[in-house]
């Protein structure tokens, strides 16, 4: 919640309700062996994380972006998590939320919303569909161009050391990387499919898609349902996928090195992840600023995390913080670690592959509107 981000407020973007951050495209509520899981984890790093570690232990020969950069080329490092938000889509032309002036929560005043957040409250959403509907239209990407930094997640898999890559988008654009479905856990769901709320049928994404170009509500189509259909994202309200909890409980122990990148570490549990890796493990983050990592100590317990990101401790000898742009800074690990030329190259093409794709879907769709006229 907005209340614990301490020193955080600017006073310029709108204020949260209470208790929603976390209790939301979040909350583990109503999962109580997830939460036991979490809080189990979060004791057992807690004290871990308290002790101190010996040089011999130590990762990072250097606490530094290039310190990172070497360990990442080594044979040691092979068991890598990427943890991403709205920050690596940016670049694609999608919002993010918290951004001040292009976030979304800063333009949501045509809606008329009781508060920003409404917008993706499923208590709001199931009363008032349209503001939802209408905003998924307005953001609907134009087209699905992956961005360098998501193609550097898809590098670090073929260079065979990516373990996962948690991100909270439901752009999807991971998966027009060409990176195996079984690598990306989609923490807060996905518009790839969509669930009527009465009868739990599926819905296809050129379904929904359809529904909300046409400014319809979209409503189930089984005989006698005509209940409300919505796109399998996670709203505030509601629990997160299965497989978001089983993979944590999976991967996190195993990881050697963890990248956070593009997010703002607001929303739980997804933020406190980045305790959840061995004490050991190098933890850098790629973003335009800190973000939220001045987390209360025991709301990262609660949600099974560790210690928070220490980059300005004395001692720190795991943490770096790259200012950067997702892209600029993953180009530049890349570059380091002698992949970068590679990277430019798959960029390139891969970009060029999915203009050419866009360009013939476009004369598609005009040669049909041509020929229904
Ligand atoms: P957020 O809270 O809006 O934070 C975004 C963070 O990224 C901020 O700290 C920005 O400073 C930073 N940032 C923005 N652009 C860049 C850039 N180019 N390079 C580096 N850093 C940048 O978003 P979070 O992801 O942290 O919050 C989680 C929410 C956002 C999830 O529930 C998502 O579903 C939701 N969201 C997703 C999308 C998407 O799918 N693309 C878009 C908007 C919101």
């Amino acid at each position: 919640m907005e209340g614990e981000k301490k020193g955080k407020d600017d006073g310029k973007s709108p204020k949260k309700p209470e208790g929603k951050e976390e209790g939301a495209q979040g909350a583990q509520g109503g999962q109580t062996g997830g939460a036991i899981d979490a809080l189990a984890a979060g004791l057992s790093n807690y004290f871990s994380s308290a002790v101190k570690l010996d040089d011999a232990e130590k990762v990072l020969s250097e606490v530094s972006f290039e310190g990172v950069a070497k360990y990442l080329k080594s044979d040691k490092c092979t068991n890598i998590i990427t943890m991403a938000g709205a920050g690596i889509s940016t670049s694609a032309g999608i919002p993010d939320f918290r951004s001040p002036g292009s976030g979304l929560y800063d333009n949501l005043q045509k809606y008329n919303l009781p508060d920003p957040m409404a917008i993706f409250n499923i208590q709001y959403f199931t009363e008032n569909p349209e503001p939802f509907c209408h905003l998924a239209k307005e953001l609907w990407p134009g087209h699905f161009k992956p961005t360098p930094c998501h193609y550097f997640v898809k590098q670090l898999h073929d260079k065979g050391k990516l373990l996962r890559h948690y991100t909270q988008n439901i752009d999807t654009l991971e998966h027009y990387t060409g990176l195996p479905a079984d690598k990306i856990v989609e923490a807060h769901g996905t518009f790839r499919t969509s669930h009527c709320l009465k009868c739990a049928k599926e819905f296809s994404q050129d379904w929904i898609k359809e529904k909300i170009f046409a400014e319809e509500t979209p409503t189930c189509d089984a005989e006698g349902c005509a209940g409300l259909v919505k796109p399998d994202i996670v709203f505030f309200g509601e629990k997160l996928p299965d497989r978001f909890f089983s993979c944590v409980k999976e991967d996190f122990e195993k990881c050697d090195l963890l990248i956070i990148l593009g997010t703002s570490l607001s929303v739980q549990p997804f933020a406190s992840l980045t305790g959840r890796v061995p004490t050991k493990t190098p933890r850098l983050y790629i973003n335009l600023d800190k973000g939220n990592t001045d987390v209360d100590p025991f709301m990262m317990l609660l949600m099974g995390g560790g210690s928070t990101l220490n980059f300005d401790e004395e001692g720190n000898y795991r943490d770096v913080f790259k200012k950067a742009t997702c892209d600029e800074g993953c180009y530049s690990l890349s570059e380091l670690v002698g992949w970068g030329k590679d990277l430019r190259k798959t960029v390139e093409s891969e970009h060029k592959r999915l203009d050419a794709e866009i360009a013939t879907d476009k004369q598609k769709t005009n040669a049909t509107k041509g020929a229904s006229k």
